[in-house]
């Protein structure tokens, strides 16, 4: 970190010390798993900054923008509307987290079989870990899979009555969508009256630009590692695709830009991160939130290279293009509405649309092999496993199927298990 925090952390009402061993166990971690890859992009090190002053600078920043009359606005999943936030001009931050410290905290509260996702954003908050959730005006929650929907009431209490939940359908016909957009416009109103700032078209306009830029320029990155060699590793485009949730949008574009055009190089000299020919692995399933780094370093670490996530942190946040021709709040508060009825979470039912998605990036991606991931007693995903492993058989190639959780208890395991994978594809598919 640039610079001593404590003041900060310490107003902010953290917890020192768990903090600074939190801090202490992340920084190795970084450096064993990020810094010690070889042959990374020189536009690496901006991301490498961002992470070491995760708990510092930026939170300076967002207290900055809290000084000057902007409200923060914390959340855990994809589909609330960062637009919207944007257009009265609030700070937007994802919340969820990828560690397992503070789930003892935790499990005070939910049963020890909730999933590490969950257990994780209300350990950070029990055990004072997270500066983030400090930071927040309002914190936004849906209604996607049970787990999230029933901690957020627990959530709530925890945080004096910051929690606003969206109501998500659980199928897209006309009536979950009907639903869907009026809760969109709900959550248009919520955020007038918390800002005390009006939506205009100007500024929905503008919001809508910023976070599709954004998107634009993941799906750029997405596209770029479909080249053999891949010109990045998995392990950095996950770390991109984590901090594009709470990083600047506008800084954070023009970094990734940067990044991009150096990528394109590479692939015109043929630089890659590994050989060609390397297998090549997408990942399907729950998100992995910051710092879950564990299953792309297993893959890696093991001889194969991640060329994509079909996942919230990945393809499903940026994969929907927001169609912003709208010349009218109304229409541009459906169109939004519409675009994120776009995204395919396993929430729902049916949810044929993600089978679509995963054999599509397969494909694109050139895949060897899909690994399924799902988070141990995250449902939703578990059971549509059964269902991708169908659509990757039929794309051809073979599939794993992981459920883990945020421990390293079980790393051997994995690691044994992923071994025997590209095995089986290094006779199956590369000989
Ligand atoms: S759109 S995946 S971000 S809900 S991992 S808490 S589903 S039991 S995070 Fe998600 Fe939105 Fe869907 Fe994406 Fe529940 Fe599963 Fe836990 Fe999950």
């Amino acid at each position: 970190m640039s610079k001593d925090y404590k003041k900060m952390w310490s107003d902010l009402e953290m917890n020192l010390e768990a903090h600074d061993g939190l801090l202490a166990v992340l920084s190795d971690a970084y450096k064993n798993i990020y810094v010690s890859q070889e042959n990374r992009p020189e536009g690496m090190k901006y991301f490498d900054f961002v992470i070491s002053e995760v708990h510092g600078l930026r939170i300076e920043e967002i207290l900055e923008a809290k000084k000057g009359g902007r409200k923060v606005i914390g959340t855990f999943c994809v589909y609330v509307p960062e637009e919207l936030i944007l257009a009265v001009d609030g700070v937007c931050i994802g919340l969820c987290a990828g560690a397992e410290v503070g789930s003892d905290e935790a499990e005070k509260y939910i049963p020890r079989n909730t999933c590490a996702l969950i257990k994780a954003f209300m350990g950070f908050k029990l055990a004072g870990l997270c500066p983030y959730v400090q930071t927040t005006d309002l914190i936004v929650g849906e209604t996607t899979c049970d787990g999230k929907k029933k901690a957020y009431e627990i959530f709530d209490e925890i945080t004096h009555g910051k929690m606003y939940v969206m109501e998500i359908p659980n199928k897209k016909g006309e009536d979950g969508i009907a639903l869907w957009r009026n809760e969109v416009k709900r959550f248009a109103y919520k955020l007038e009256n918390l800002t005390g700032k009006k939506l205009s078209l100007e500024k929905l306009q503008n919001a809508s630009k910023i976070v599709k830029e954004r998107r634009r320029d993941l799906r750029r990155l997405s596209l770029l590692r479909s080249f053999d060699p891949v010109p990045i590793s998995g392990l950095d485009a996950l770390l991109i695709n984590q901090v594009s949730f709470y990083d600047d949008p506008v800084r954070f574009t023009t970094k990734l830009s940067e990044l991009c055009d150096e990528l394109d190089e590479r692939i015109k000299q043929g630089t890659g991160v590994a050989e060609k020919g390397t297998p090549r692995m997408l990942i399907s399933g729950s998100p992995m939130a910051i710092p879950n780094w564990k299953l792309h370093a297993v893959i890696e670490g093991s001889g194969a290279v991640v060329v994509g996530e079909e996942s919230c942190v990945g393809e499903r946040n940026f994969g929907a293009a927001l169609d912003d021709g709208f010349s009218s709040i109304e229409e541009g508060l459906q169109m939004i509405a519409d675009r994120y009825m776009n995204i395919h979470c396993a929430c729902f039912t049916p949810n044929d649309e993600r089978m679509r998605d995963i054999e599509d990036m397969a494909k694109r991606l050139k895949a060897d092999g899909v690994i399924h991931y799902a988070i141990q007693f995250c449902t939703p995903y578990m059971v549509e496993a059964f269902k991708a492993k169908n659509i990757v058989e039929k794309v051809g190639i073979p599939f794993l199927r992981i459920e883990t959780d945020y421990s390293m208890e079980d790393m051997g395991q994995l690691k044994t298990r992923i071994e025997a994978f590209l095995e089986m594809i290094g006779k199956g598919v590369k000989a």
